[in-house]
């Protein structure tokens, strides 16, 4: 997993990606020049109004032409780049692609574990109930429901297929995690008593990291799990494995090693 992160941003292995990252760079390279700027200034003014034998400090203020102009041109600049980059951006993040073309899956955080839920070939989530959860069926998936029998549910490890749009169904059990995808730019928090839906599309295959961005308790640091992203024919054969024989215990797939 090393290979994925470095100087910079991580890798960018989501289509929409590209957009966040650019975003990313113009708004620091925009607040590097306003620091930069202002350090400038402050340092001309320290030298030119020091104390100094033979000049007396003056309340009266002058008014400079072009303190303003830049003042201006900086908030004209960042109505820009909010108009012109993060709206767009967010609007795309935020509007979900059709139910039909994209595969669906629930992610409920725990203390300190994602339960991932598949609702199998029929494409339905089997019915869940709080009563039925325990160590063995983190869910607390309904295996009588006829739309649970093909149901997948694993831990910490979300198999999706490349070159489709996922959406993902937050929700927690019990306190605020955050849903990281790092090399797919999302970064969404858990809200426990919400579902809260996000899309990504995956353009390149490979073993990702999935982190809790949200300082969720003493083992948050352990909260990793991972995403990985196959061959559509891989992934078919992935649920194809684990659907139909699948026991209301979970996990059933082998966890994936690590590649550090
Ligand atoms: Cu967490």
């Amino acid at each position: 997993m090393q290979k994925y992160y470095g100087w910079g941003l991580p890798y960018n292995a989501s289509v929409s990606g590209a957009d966040v990252d650019t975003l990313i760079y113009v708004l620091h390279g925009f607040m590097i020049l306003l620091f930069v700027g202002w350090l400038i200034f402050l340092i001309v003014a320290l030298i030119k109004f020091r104390s100094r034998a033979g000049h007396q400090a003056t309340y009266k203020a002058n008014h400079f032409k072009a303190p303003t102009y830049i003042e201006v041109g900086v908030a004209l600049f960042e109505a820009f780049l909010l108009i012109g980059f993060s709206f767009p951006i967010a609007r795309h993040v935020r509007t979900m692609p059709p139910k039909g073309e994209a595969l669906e899956v629930r992610v409920v955080a725990e203390q300190f574990a994602w339960n991932i839920h598949y609702p199998g070939p029929d494409g339905i989530f089997g019915k869940s109930d709080i009563k039925l959860m325990g160590p063995g069926n983190p869910l607390g998936l309904d295996r009588n429901d006829p739309a649970a029998k093909d149901d997948i549910t694993v831990i910490n490890q979300l198999h999706v297929p490349v070159n489709k749009p996922v959406i993902v169904h937050l929700s927690s059990k019990d306190v605020i995690h955050s849903f990281f995808l790092p090399v797919m730019r999302v970064k969404q928090d858990v809200i426990p008593g919400q579902e809260i839906p996000v899309w990504f599309q995956a353009k390149d295959a490979g073993n990702f990291e999935i982190a809790c961005a949200q300082l969720c308790g003493l083992g948050h640091y352990r909260m990793r799990g991972f995403l990985i992203v196959e061959q559509p024919e891989q992934f078919a054969a992935w649920q194809a494995k684990y659907a139909p024989k699948v026991p209301a215990s979970a996990p059933v797939s082998p966890a994936p090693v690590a590649k550090e």
